[in-house]
């Protein structure tokens, strides 16, 4: 795995895209830069195990390298599914496909696109994965998507939302984002490289609430909304469709 030095030498701002340069580093980079993200990729699968039902489609959007693709495709004991795994990254597609035909995962049924989610068709869904996408997407944007999941899925289906998140009371919010970046230290980043970084994806990655989500997943129509994973300020939620 590539190590993440993006950040490392002094830069002037700009905001953080998903190149080729952080494709190239990705894996390294979100895992010590999530906490709790090899946990929340298994668990991920065990929850896609538990809904996927044969002759269904499974969403992963925002993709990436496949973390979660992955991780569902090795704990799904049938193979009578289709999983769609989009990203509008080219970097991260091209990379993902490369991953797909390594051995220990041939066969899989994945297929891998390069498009923007807003812009997609959901149908026969029992699981769709947003694992830290969201976050990305433009807020006003939001609500759309997020409709479009709910009538994408089956009834009974589940919609796996994972994201950075905001506090409302704002001690508590400024204690979790200095716990956090105490944590990237501790993962080996220099406190210039979490400094770099915070900068370049202030315009970029807009947090909500934990309320601000589960408001808008009951109005898109999933009846039971709860939070399975959180550690300071990220967090996993999973939605039922009624
Ligand atoms: C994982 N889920 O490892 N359409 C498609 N993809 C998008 C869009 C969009 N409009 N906006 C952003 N992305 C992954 C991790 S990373 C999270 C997801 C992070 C993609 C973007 O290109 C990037 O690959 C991904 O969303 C976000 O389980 O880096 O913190």
């Amino acid at each position: 795995m590539k190590t993440d030095t993006i950040f490392a030498a002094p830069q002037s701002r700009s905001d953080f895209v998903f190149d080729d340069k952080v494709a190239s580093v990705f894996s390294d980079m979100i895992n010590r830069s999530v906490p709790g993200y090899a946990t929340i990729l298994s668990m991920i699968g065990v929850l896609a195990a538990r809904f996927c039902v044969p002759g269904t489609r499974i969403y992963d959007l925002g993709s990436s390298l496949g973390g979660a693709s992955l991780a569902m495709a090795h704990q799904i004991a049938h193979r009578d599914y289709e999983l769609l795994a989009i990203d509008n990254s080219s970097a991260m597609t091209t990379r993902l496909e490369s991953l797909l035909s390594l051995p220990e995962h041939q066969a899989l049924p994945i297929t891998v696109s390069c498009a923007d989610i807003c812009d997609i068709d959901i149908s026969n869904a029992t699981v769709v994965v947003l694992n830290f996408t969201l976050q990305f997407i433009a807020p006003d944007r939001r609500d759309a998507l997020i409709k479009t999941i709910a009538d994408g899925l089956r009834p009974g289906g589940i919609l796996i939302l994972s994201e950075k998140i905001r506090f409302p009371a704002e001690p508590l919010n400024d204690l979790f984002i200095d716990l956090y970046h105490e944590f990237k230290q501790a993962q080996g980043y220099s406190a210039l490289e979490v400094a770099q970084k915070r900068a370049a994806l202030e315009n970029v990655l807009i947090p909500e609430t934990i309320d601000a989500h589960k408001q808008r997943l009951h109005t898109a129509g999933f009846s039971s909304c709860d939070v399975w994973f959180q550690c300071f300020n990220f967090c996993s939620m999973v939605a039922v469709r009624s």
